[in-house]
């Protein structure tokens, strides 16, 4: 019906394993994997389907996550269900788990859902290791937050590190870049010692009116990972603080600006892009006013490197506004347009219609949603930049 074809010059592919759709947190935990579930109907419902190679990724295993992560922690988190799970053992406490947030709390099937989304981010290394894929794509991954030995901000098993490691067998030097709402601290602490890894992550930053950091609470201009002269990962990591409210435009700019001159000052032989959504407007957790075209941007500014690009998911809290967005940048890495008016044989199109709910379309004006007045100016977000650019000094040694 939509008539699309697979475009040449690009061979992108889709590691998707549905399973990790009938995994819950809990009912008012805002980590929704049904958004997964949205993605998909959206992706299917435009044709995507026949411009990418399809895999169905087995979950990854016990071996393959020892990689990154330590053992006694791997088997807790094995073996750890809601029926035995012990609130008050000074392990569960230690690995993460539960405490008064209950970020990341103990539900049915945690292992099985760990396993699948750790096994689409390697699935999607390896196809672009193989030389298989020039992009390859996990929307159910991207974990950032979590640490060799401990579940941090909705994340257990850190995929990122584990693909990134798998990228590392067949590549020099490789650029992650993260534009979740969140700093991506797990993964610049996972490669703070390396000058092969080089991580730039573009954030909110600050304190709260309540007094709170604004989760994880790092990632400030001046941190670049260690300061040791005699570390080689020093200098290889850029962050960049971002206030409420910032718009398209400002974004954009930033991200293009930095970004570029990351990329060629690094000149990653591969890139992988954590897409987190709750970067967007109206998100249920995050502080920005994107539109899901601005954000878009991002997908297509890294692909006109033409570098081997990983493209995966993160955090996101208003389902339907994650899925559109994902379904935009699965397109935008075929190279097509989809039309604004959603197919309407999309099971669950509710979720999208009506006016609260985006009235039917794949792109609503997601400014201001949710309204958070833009406390970033002109003048502030150019000495960010010049600031992000003097850092890059580092790297000339
Ligand atoms: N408390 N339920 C982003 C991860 C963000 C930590 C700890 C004081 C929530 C949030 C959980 C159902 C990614 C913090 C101290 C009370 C927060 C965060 C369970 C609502 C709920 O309703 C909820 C009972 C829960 C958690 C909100 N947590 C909002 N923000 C952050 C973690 C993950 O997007 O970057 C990647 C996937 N945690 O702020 C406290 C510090 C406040
Ligand atoms: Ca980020
Ligand atoms: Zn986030």
């Amino acid at each position: 019906q939509y008539g699309l074809e697979k475009p040449r010059g690009y061979n992108v592919s889709f590691h998707y394993n549905p399973h990790v759709e009938y995994h819950h947190f809990g009912s008012s935990h805002p980590m929704k994997p049904w958004r997964l579930t949205l993605t998909k109907q959206l992706v299917l419902a435009y044709g995507l389907e026949y411009t990418m190679d399809l895999y169905e990724p087995r979950p990854a295993t016990m071996d393959e996550l020892q990689v990154f992560h330590d053992r006694d922690y791997l088997s807790f988190l094995s073996q750890v269900t809601p029926q035995n799970a012990k609130p008050d053992d000074p392990a569960y406490l230690s690995f993460g788990f539960g405490g008064e947030s209950n970020d990341c709390p103990v539900f049915d099937g945690l292992w099985n859902y760990v396993s699948i989304y750790s096994g689409a981010s390697m699935s999607a290394a390896h196809n672009l290791n193989n030389k298989q894929s020039d992009i390859a794509i996990n929307w159910s991954g991207g974990l950032h937050h979590a640490k060799k030995n401990l579940a941090s901000g909705f994340c257990y098993i850190n995929d990122i590190v584990l693909a990134i490691q798998l990228l590392l067998t067949q590549n020099q030097r490789v650029l992650y870049i993260d534009i979740d709402v969140h700093h991506g601290d797990g993964v610049e602490a996972a490669f703070e010692s390396s000058d092969r890894v080089f991580t730039l992550s573009y954030h909110k930053f600050g304190i709260d009116r309540n007094g709170y950091p604004f989760f994880p609470g790092t990632g400030n201009i001046n941190e670049m990972g260690p300061t040791d002269p005699a570390n080689r990962g020093k200098g290889h990591s850029l962050n960049i603080p971002i206030d409420d409210g910032i718009d398209d435009e400002q974004y954009k700019w930033l991200f293009k600006t930095v970004t570029g001159a990351v990329i060629e000052k690094y000149n990653p032989t591969a890139i992988v892009l954590q897409s987190g959504a709750d970067s967007l407007g109206g998100d249920r957790l995050g502080r920005f006013n994107l539109n899901i075209k601005a954000h878009g941007f991002c997908v297509e500014t890294v692909k006109s490197y033409g570098r081997p690009l990983l493209l995966i998911g993160g955090g996101g809290y208003t389902p339907r506004n994650v899925a559109r967005t994902w379904c935009h940048e699965t397109a935008v890495c075929v190279g097509t347009e989809l039309h604004n008016e959603l197919p309407s044989h999309i099971p669950y199109i509710q979720a999208f219609q009506g006016a609260e709910n985006g009235g039917g379309i794949l792109y609503p004006d997601l400014h201001n949603t949710k309204r958070h007045d833009n406390l970033n100016t002109q003048d502030n977000l150019h000495k960010l930049v010049t600031q992000a650019l003097e850092n890059l000094r580092y790297l000339e040694g």
